[in-house]
Formats: structure tokens, C-alpha cells, sequence
């Protein structure tokens, strides 16, 4: 990626908002960026840094059933996961073939197929930024992260190491991993551990700290830890358990005063990401014939990830 680079955001929540409106105001580099939705944003955003400033651009702003003409250096897919093949399916046939796409979902779950199906490299990526959406014309980046980008099957380095590098200059640090796929599930993981309590006992992260949600954060990430092992992923640092669970206790500390995204889900009537988490968890425990109560719970307990009447 070198050059006047343009890139398709295509998701305009809180995450796509950040990326879009980091990349355009990077003014050495150039770098064009349109924002897609399915709906037109107003084209003034605003970006609120951890620093307290302001950051406001005009930038291009369309829909996705109307995508700019010429076509784009790289696009990224920023919506929820279970919106993910949908926007993809939307875009597909006016993207030339060989057009890098890059996966910003949480879970592991429509990633395998994306990466199947796109005619072109496709890279994931997975971050810590944190940031909200604050209206129609404002987003806040409420805290810093990493953010590591890489190809499920490995290979596309170059591709990977460019965007990188693009994201860092941008002012979200980022880097090139060959072992995305394991750093998917352990994101996932952080995700099952919390996501799901806070949401059904509406209590922000750092309550899990407390009784009675210890024991059921315990209770979790053993039953993940074993699941993760059959699975062949890599416990984060550490070993196995006491790895998984030093991740998922930093994780709560470092984010103690967040309401997590399920819980702001759920509070607002939008759909969860219980399919994208819990689901390949449970998949992985069947066909290893694992038992998994506790996440099995923590589902039925969530209700259906999607409100009745909505698409
Ligand atoms: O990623 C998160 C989320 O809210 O989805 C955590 C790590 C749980 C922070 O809130």
C-alpha cells in the first residue's frame, strides 16, 4: 500500500468511525477514505480523542448500494459480525477481483467463510481500541489499544505489514502477526469471559471483581481453557489455565469502568454478538464432546441474539 491509497469503510459504528476518521486526517500519505453504510451518515464527523481534543473532516460518505466508482486500494468491514456477509454480499460484484478486504469482527465466525469466499487477499484483524458512538456526528476514542492484523492461513505479510504500518502512522498502533488465528480466539475468549455476565446482570466489567460474579468468571474460562486446548489454540502467555485466566482478569481490571458492547447492546434493543462468540465455542466443544454447561447457560440465558422483529 503505498501512494494515494483509498480505502472503503464500509460499517460506520463506533469502530469504522474511528478508523475512518483516524486515516483522514493522516496528511502525509494521503489517504482517501470513504465511509459505506446502509444508511448516508452525515459527511462532518467528529472523532474525540483520549486526549480530550477534537477532531473534525468532511469525509466522503455513501451507501452501500451505491459505491464510489473508482475502485478501492482496500476495504475494511467494520460492521457487527453477524452483519459482516451481508455488507460483503452487497459490495462483492463491484469490487475488482484481487481487491485486499480486512475483517474487523469480533468472534471467530464468519471469518473462515469470508476469507473462502472474497475474490481477493483477505486479512483479519483484531484491536483493543476502545471508542463509543456519541451521535450521528461524533465518536469518542475512549482509550487506546493494539490493534494486530495478519491472514487466517498466514502469507499476505506485505499486505499485512502495509496496513500496519498505514494504522500506526494514523495514530492506532498496530502490527503484522503470522498467528492471527489464535489471537482471534483469545480475543473471543476475553469476549465469553465477560461479555455475556455483565449483559445478563446489566453490571459494568469491573464488577465481575466481585461476588457473586467471580466464581462465574472462574467457572467460564476453565470450561474455555479446556475447549481452547482441544481446539489447538495457544493460551495467550503463561500456561493454559492460569494463562487464560491472568488475560482475562488484566482485561477486567484494564476496562473495569466499561460498560462492555453486549451490555450496551442489549441496553439499546440491538443484537448481540452471542452468535459470534458463544457460538463457535459451543461448536468446538461438540466436536470435541466437551462439556460445556456454564457457556451453555450463559446463551440460553442471553435470549435470542436478534430482537424479535428486527433484521
Ligand atoms: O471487548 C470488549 C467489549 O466490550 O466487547 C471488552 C474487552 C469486554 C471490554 O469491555
Amino acid at each position: 500500500m503505498s501512494g494515494r491509497d483509498s480505502h472503503w469503510i464500509v460499517g460506520p459504528g463506533a469502530l469504522g468511525r474511528l478508523i475512518a476518521l483516524r486515516l483522514a486526517a493522516r496528511t502525509t500519505g494521503g489517504v482517501e477514505v470513504t465511509l459505506l453504510g446502509r444508511r448516508r451518515l452525515p459527511a462532518t464527523q467528529t472523532l474525540v480523542t483520549p486526549e480530550g481534543e477534537r477532531l473534525t473532516r468532511t469525509l466522503r460518505v455513501t451507501t452501500t448500494d451505491n459505491p464510489p466508482s473508482r475502485a478501492p486500494d482496500a476495504v475494511h468491514l467494520t460492521t457487527k459480525a453477524h452483519a459482516a456477509e451481508a455488507a460483503h454480499a452487497a459490495l462483492a460484484a463491484r469490487l475488482p477481483p484481487g481487491t485486499p478486504l480486512v475483517l474487523w469482527q469480533n468472534g471467530f465466525d464468519c471469518q473462515p467463510r469470508l476469507t473462502e469466499r472474497h475474490a481477493g487477499p483477505v486479512l483479519c484483524a483484531t484491536t483493543t481500541e476502545g471508542a463509543f458512538v456519541a451521535g450521528e456526528e461524533r465518536v469518542v476514542h475512549a482509550g487506546h489499544g493494539q490493534t494486530l492484523v495478519g491472514a487466517l492461513a498466514g502469507g499476505h505479510r506485505d499486505l499485512a505489514g502495509g496496513l500496519a504500518r498505514r494504522l500506526d502512522e494514523a495514530g492506532l498502533p498496530a502490527r503484522a502477526v503470522d498467528d492471527i488465528r489464535d489471537r482471534l480466539w483469545q480475543k473471543l475468549a476475553v469476549n465469553a469471559a465477560i461479555n455475556p455476565l455483565v449483559a445478563r446482570f446489566r453490571i459494568r466489567n469491573g464488577q465481575l471483581r466481585d461476588r457473586p460474579f467471580r466464581p462465574m468468571v472462574e467457572a467460564v474460562i476453565a470450561e474455555v481453557a479446556t475447549i481452547l486446548a482441544a481446539e489447538g489454540v495457544a493460551p495467550p502467555r503463561g500456561e493454559g489455565l492460569d494463562g487464560w485466566r491472568t488475560l482475562v482478569w488484566a482485561v477486567v481490571a484494564g476496562t473495569a469502568n466499561n460498560r462492555a458492547s453486549m451490555l450496551q447492546d442489549v441496553l439499546a434493543g440491538r443484537p448481540t454478538e452471542r452468535d459470534a462468540i458463544l457460538g463457535p465455542l459451543l461448536a468446538a466443544a461438540r466436536r470435541h464432546d466437551i462439556a460445556a454447561p456454564r457457556l451453555a447457560g450463559l446463551e440460553a440465558g442471553l435470549g435470542p441474539a436478534r430482537p424479535a422483529g428486527r433484521p
